[in-house]
């Protein structure tokens, strides 16, 4: 079996340990960092669709995000360039309810890669916490709202509407995760959807050019 299958199996069971070296092993045979990443957000696709029909609970979703995670790493280094950070800042985190962070994580990087300076504000991040961290970083043009749960889509509504009655200026707010459209960006007021990490770090740059 082609190591990349492994990566795709290993990761739906769980198994983190095993992960980082399986990786470098499908590196090795001339997988691609992307065709990988892929692999690995297909393997928690499936282990979402057994959660749904009741075939896995919360921990086996847990360590297979724990799994995606260190293959993550590895390929860290080869799907972000090296670019300045001199696009401006750009503050990123999950909203309010909502702990799912791989989504997130993995914008932030592709945000950073395409040359912006990061401010990683976490998981479960309320509309306060994101008007500080535009308040207390004058350069801040760019926040970006994740959210994987249907229920803390009205948590990032709220965001949205905190953030563009905070009276702050110079920043554009993007929005984007599994259960968020380009209609819904549009209906709560951001700035801006994009349905993966590669298409919002495009999004970031075109919004703060
Ligand atoms: Co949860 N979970 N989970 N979970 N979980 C989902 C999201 C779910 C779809 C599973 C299912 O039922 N099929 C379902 C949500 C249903 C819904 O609301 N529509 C669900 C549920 C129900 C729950 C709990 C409520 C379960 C429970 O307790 N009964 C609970 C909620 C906890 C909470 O947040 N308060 C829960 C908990 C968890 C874990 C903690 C165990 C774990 C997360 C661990 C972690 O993140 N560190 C977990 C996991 C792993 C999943 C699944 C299996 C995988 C999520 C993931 O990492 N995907 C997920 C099923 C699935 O996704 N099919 C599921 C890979 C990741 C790369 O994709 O995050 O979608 P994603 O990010 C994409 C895009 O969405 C986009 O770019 C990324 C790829 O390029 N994107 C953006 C994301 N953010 C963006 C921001 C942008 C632009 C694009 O601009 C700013």
């Amino acid at each position: 079996m082609a190591k990349i299958e492994d990566v795709k199996a290993m990761v739906e069971a769980g198994k983190a340990k095993l992960i980082p070296g399986l990786v470098q092993e499908a590196l090795d045979e001339g997988s691609s960092a992307a065709d990988i990443l892929q692999s690995m957000i297909d393997s928690m696709g499936i282990i979402g669709d057994k959660f749904s029909a009741g075939e896995v609970f919360v921990p086996e979703m847990l360590m297979a995000a724990k799994a995606m995670s260190k293959g993550v790493e590895v390929l860290k280094p080869l799907l972000t360039g090296n670019a300045a950070s001199s696009l401006g800042t750009c503050v990123i985190g999950t909203v309010q309810g909502d702990l799912h962070d791989i989504g997130k994580n993995l914008v932030s990087m592709m945000i950073e890669s395409a040359g912006f300076k990061m401010i990683d504000l976490g998981v479960d991040v309320g509309a306060e916490k994101f008007i500080n961290a535009v308040k207390e970083n004058n350069d801040v043009n760019v926040v970006a709202l994740s959210g994987l749960l249907t229920t803390t889509l009205l948590a990032m509504r709220e965001t949205v509407q905190a953030l563009k009655a905070s009276g702050l200026t110079g920043f554009k707010v993007i929005v984007g995760g599994a259960p968020v459209s380009q209609e819904m960006a549009d209906e709560i007021g951001a700035d801006g959807f994009a349905p993966d990490a590669g298409s919002a770090a495009v999004k970031a740059k075109e919004l703060a050019s």
